[in-house]
């Protein structure tokens, strides 16, 4: 683990000044702050979809293209799923070995499907029999397995709950104007208007939220989806309910009316920081539950540029696997993290505990195409992270000869490339309000080196 308890000082004194004149309880600050601050530091974590689905591996007659919507992309009806979910038996499941491929890889945190929008629960839930101890001969809960090796392994345990749709309830609405009902069971719950989703609220939400932060140790983020038709008070209900059982307990965006702690961003990196806290959830091939058809995996290099391009825009990179209904995480998912871990094991520093860039202009200017259509043009070829008394130039592409920087906010002392010989200082020059700093002809082998700049006091 990297841990920089003297940045997480400095930080805290170079923070101090900007709260201390803002109208707003002290107290509710330092909270929000202190719950947010293992968030901000993580920077990386792994998003697990794991279900009943999961054993199909997307392959449902002859079609091969469905996933953890399989219930409702394949049309099955209730009674017929349900008979499919009982023989989901993970046997091969491991849950030391899932938080050591996650910790291994760098990731801080791991989110892991409670009830995904078939209702189907991935643990023992003692409000619901449609959940894996219930349904299925597996007599073992997943969840538990997965909290104990994450407290175990010092990774934050997170859990996803699908809150505005759920397939098994039959009063769960969806969609508004000429969108009612666009991902609501209608094969066993035809009639969308007499649906309630305050029954559902009460008979499912409110009792499964509260089984999860109490029967699991510490929950590190309470990762809602698709919060649908809940109205107001109901997030606020929810979020009290939180609140109360553990204060500590991040809250995404997702549990609806703008009331969590971030923001989230799906299968998308957005173009600029501006918003803030945040995160990006994106999949490792085209699919977030095991699609055993789709090989279209992205390579460990682009996704550590994604990594890099989201740190230096102050987010965080929630990475998905699809485990299979065996239990096993997909071999391709696997190489690709040991990569991504063993960029990590150099390049951490300029990942964990940074915030975002010094400058800006890498990353583009949106512009309006004719048709209305927002792009960025002229992003560069690099990245920049930031931690007191540093600067981290991540390099997607290696320069000839040097990299030409715009202004530095200080004097550089001292510039080098992560992992290369300790005693091999960069040449630096100012030019006009540019720096340059000289590269050796010899890049290193790896992808996306990284140069660190430390500033003079
Ligand atoms: O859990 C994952 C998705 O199942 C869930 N959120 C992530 C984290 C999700 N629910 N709704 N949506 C995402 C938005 C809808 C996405 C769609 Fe599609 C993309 C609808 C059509 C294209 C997914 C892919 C469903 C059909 C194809």
């Amino acid at each position: 683990m990297f841990r920089f308890p003297a940045i997480v000082l400095l930080l805290a004194l170079v923070f101090k000044p900007s709260f201390a004149d803002e109208p707003r309880s002290p107290n509710k600050v330092v909270d929000q702050q202190t719950r947010m601050q293992w968030f901000r530091d993580a920077k990386f974590g792994m998003f697990i979809h794991w279900g009943a689905y999961s054993q199909a591996g997307g392959e449902w007659n002859g079609e091969t293209n469905h996933h953890e919507w399989l219930q409702l992309t394949a049309k099955i009806p209730l009674a017929e799923y349900t008979e499919f979910a009982k023989s989901f038996n993970p046997t091969r499941f491991d849950a030391d070995q899932w938080v050591k491929i996650a910790k291994d890889a760098g990731m801080k945190y791991l989110v892991i499907t409670s009830k995904h929008h078939d209702g189907f629960a991935m643990y023992d839930s003692p409000s619901s029999d449609h959940d894996i101890a219930d349904l299925t001969q597996f007599n073992r809960d997943p969840l538990k397995e997965l909290a104990d090796a994450c407290h175990e392994h010092g990774v934050h345990f997170c859990v996803y709950y699908s809150l505005g749709r759920d397939w098994e309830d039959p009063d769960v609405p969806t969609g508004r104007g000429d969108k009612v009902g666009f991902r609501s069971n209608l094969i066993d719950y035809p009639n969308e208007s007499e649906k309630d989703f305050s029954l559902y609220f009460e008979r499912k939400v409110k009792p499964q939220v509260r089984e999860l932060l109490t029967g699991y140790g510490p929950i590190g983020i309470m990762w809602f989806d698709t919060y649908g038709l809940i109205t107001k008070e109901q997030s606020l209900e929810l979020k009290a309910l939180i609140r109360e059982l553990q204060p500590e307990c991040v809250i995404n965006q997702r549990i609806g009316h703008n009331l969590g702690d971030y923001k989230v961003s799906e299968q998308e990196i957005p173009a600029d920081g501006s918003y803030d806290p945040w995160e990006s959830c994106i999949t490792m091939n085209g699919h977030w539950g095991y699609n055993k058809a789709d090989d279209n995996w992205k390579s460990p290099e682009s996704m550590v540029r994604s990594l890099v391009d989201i740190v230096s825009k102050g987010g965080n990179f929630l990475l998905n696997v699809g485990p299979t209904g065996e239990g096993v995480i997909p071999e391709p998912s696997v190489q690709r993290l040991v990569a991504i871990g063993d960029w990590m094991d150099v390049n951490g520093e300029a990942i964990y505990g940074c915030g975002p860039t010094p400058f800006g202009d890498e990353l583009g200017k949106k512009v309006k195409d004719k048709s209305g259509k927002t792009r960025v043009v002229g992003k560069l070829p690099w990245r920049a992270t930031t931690k007191p008394g540093k600067i981290y130039v991540h390099l997607f592409e290696w320069p000839a000869g040097e990299l030409s920087l715009p202004a530095i906010p200080g004097t550089i002392e001292d510039a080098r490339i992560l992992g290369m010989d300790i005693n091999a200082s960069l040449e630096v020059n100012s030019i006009g309000d540019r720096t340059t700093i000289r590269l050796p002809d010899n890049r290193p082998e790896w992808a996306i080196p990284v140069i660190c700049l430390t500033l003079a006091e």
